[in-house]
């Protein structure tokens, strides 16, 4: 290749890429939470052999990040909640700097109080405890600022991770916590200046309740937009004054998996959590059933509207009087009526004596436990669901680790070591295969070029080739167990397991052939 070619297919590469970040592992999965650091070719076969530095560090399960020379991580250690620095080359601490002491929120046994990545971009690196909340420091590891944000109330614990672009950081803050007087959530999307750590907006996110994944930006025809798995729904922001710009129905309650997306199609995917899952709902039908008893026609169900008959639609398409429309109430006038006015208290969100569209549409949306992996296509506006939804998939589904996507295929890998191959473009499964290494799946798959590297919690490494039939073409056993996704630079994969960070260096030879 001339110097000329390469110029144009750089030039053309970040062109389509659209992101002004450097090439650097800087937040959680790496560039755009993608699992890829594009040209990197770190090694990727290491039987028995001893890596190239290892370094104890506190426990932890936020994955290591990087920017130049410098590694970032958190960990916990005898109370404290901690931010490292290590040199890349030799492993050896810069600094530690800890959080402000503080009370430590409650977590699920399988997180962590660190459970969230730091993010990093040139300037500073910013970090989030659920316990405390914000910290930016240099990369000297001076404190720049700090912002205390009350912890969300969350299932198992906070883990979605901050990110940054353009000098922005942006954090999703879901909280089961309800605002005052109302059924409605606190959770919210924050924007902030990672200069002064000021905020430049927020968005309530108040049908949402607590979840885990982390977002992503999403760059298409010269735009960007912010993407968050919530659950029960996906919503894209802009990026200005975080504008709600659409949203996409039918994920189950808990959502993990970080959005990812190729050059034509954005990829979102969430399990389901446990129970019977139905069809992603039309709630069209329903609704309209429901406005039968709006009498006075305006729109919403007031508390007067609630009529003998008054049920939630179960089968739409039947008449109101027919035993199968609704969900079915006792025949004691009395209980009848409390029956009915909790159908109704429990849907008026904002408690306000009506039962409006978006009420009833966003708890039908959020009682689908059904897994589901779709790929959207973009431009949409507004509610997406019927319209740019390409195509969706029900089975496969991760619970925790997010999706790889490479050429024309998604690659999912499944608790039990069950990885699955996906078409882009017509959501086919093309192939579901074992690693021959079960248990939990907790860190993301990442890629190295043209191998995909998935770890066990208990510490199996597999290597697939993305070309040809499927196979195992490595595995190994690292020593202790892994829950955070790996990192890497252009040259070497770090990996962090509960008492140590690993780093593998190949051959120090750049641009690698
Ligand atoms: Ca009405
Ligand atoms: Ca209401």
């Amino acid at each position: 290749m001339n110097f000329f070619c390469r110029l144009l297919l750089i030039w053309v590469s970040s062109a389509s890429f659209q992101q002004s970040a450097a090439n650097e592992w800087n937040q959680f999965r790496g560039p755009n939470g993608s699992g890829v650091l594009e040209g990197a070719r770190p090694p990727i076969r290491f039987d028995g052999q001893d890596p190239t530095w290892h370094q104890a560090i506190p426990s932890g399960h936020a994955s290591p990040v990087l920017w130049g020379q410098r590694l970032f991580l958190t960990g916990l250690e005898e109370g404290l909640l901690q931010t490292l620095c290590l040199d890349t080359r030799s492993g050896h601490l810069l600094w530690k700097q800890q959080a402000p002491k503080v009370t430590l929120a409650s977590h699920h046994k399988a997180s962590s109080p660190a459970a969230s990545t730091p993010c990093v971009d040139e300037q500073r690196v910013y970090v989030y405890f659920d316990s405390f909340g914000l910290l930016c420091y240099d990369h000297e590891g001076n404190e720049i600022w700090k912002r205390p944000i009350p912890t969300p109330k969350s299932l198992y614990g906070m883990s979605s991770s901050p990110i940054t672009s353009n000098g922005k950081v942006f954090l999703v803050l879901d909280n089961d916590l309800k605002l005052p007087e109302s059924q409605l959530r606190q959770s919210k999307l924050m924007a902030l200046d990672g200069a002064t750590g000021e905020i430049l907006w927020e968005t309530p996110r108040p049908y949402q309740k607590s979840g885990w994944s982390t977002p992503a930006l999403w760059a298409h025809g010269g735009k960007e937009e912010l993407v968050v798995l919530g659950n029960g729904r996906a919503y894209g922001y802009d990026l200005q004054e975080g504008k709600e710009l659409w949203y996409v129905n039918g994920f189950s309650r808990e959502t993990i998996a970080v959005p990812i997306m190729d050059e034509e199609r954005l990829f979102l995917s969430a399990a389901r959590q446990g129970g019977a899952g139905d069809e992603v709902i039309d709630p069209e039908p329903f609704w309209s059933s429901l406005l039968t008893f709006d009498q006075d026609q305006d729109g919403r169900i007031s508390k007067e509207e609630i009529t003998d008959l008054f049920t939630l639609p179960i089968r739409p398409e039947l008449p109101i009087e027919h035993p199968g429309f609704g969900i079915p109430l006792p025949k004691d006038p009395e209980q009848r009526r409390k029956r009915q006015a909790d159908l109704f208290g429990w849907r008026d969100k904002n408690q306000d004596g009506f039962l409006s569209k978006e009420e009833f549409v966003s708890e039908m949306m959020i009682g689908s436990g059904r897994p589901h992996l779709c790929a959207i296509t973009p431009g949409g506006r507004g509610d997406i669901t019927q319209t740019h939804i390409a195509w969706s998939l029900h089975r496969g589904i991760p619970e925790i680790p997010s999706p790889v996507v490479y050429e024309d295929r998604l690659y999912l890998l499944r608790s039990g070591g069950m990885l699955s191959g996906v078409d882009t473009v017509t959501g086919r499964m093309l192939f579901q295969e074992r690693l021959g290494a079960s248990g939990q799946y907790s860190a993301s798959p990442i890629r190295v070029d043209q191998h995909l590297l998935a770890i066990s919690e208990s510490g199996i490494l597999s290597v697939i080739p993305l070309k040809g039939p499927f196979q195992v073409a490595h595995q190994t056993s690292l020593n202790g167990s892994v829950h955070a996704t790996p990192a890497m630079d252009m040259v070497t994969l770090y990996i962090r397991t509960t008492e140590a960070l690993l780093a593998f260096r190949g051959e120090a030879s750049f641009p690698p052939k």
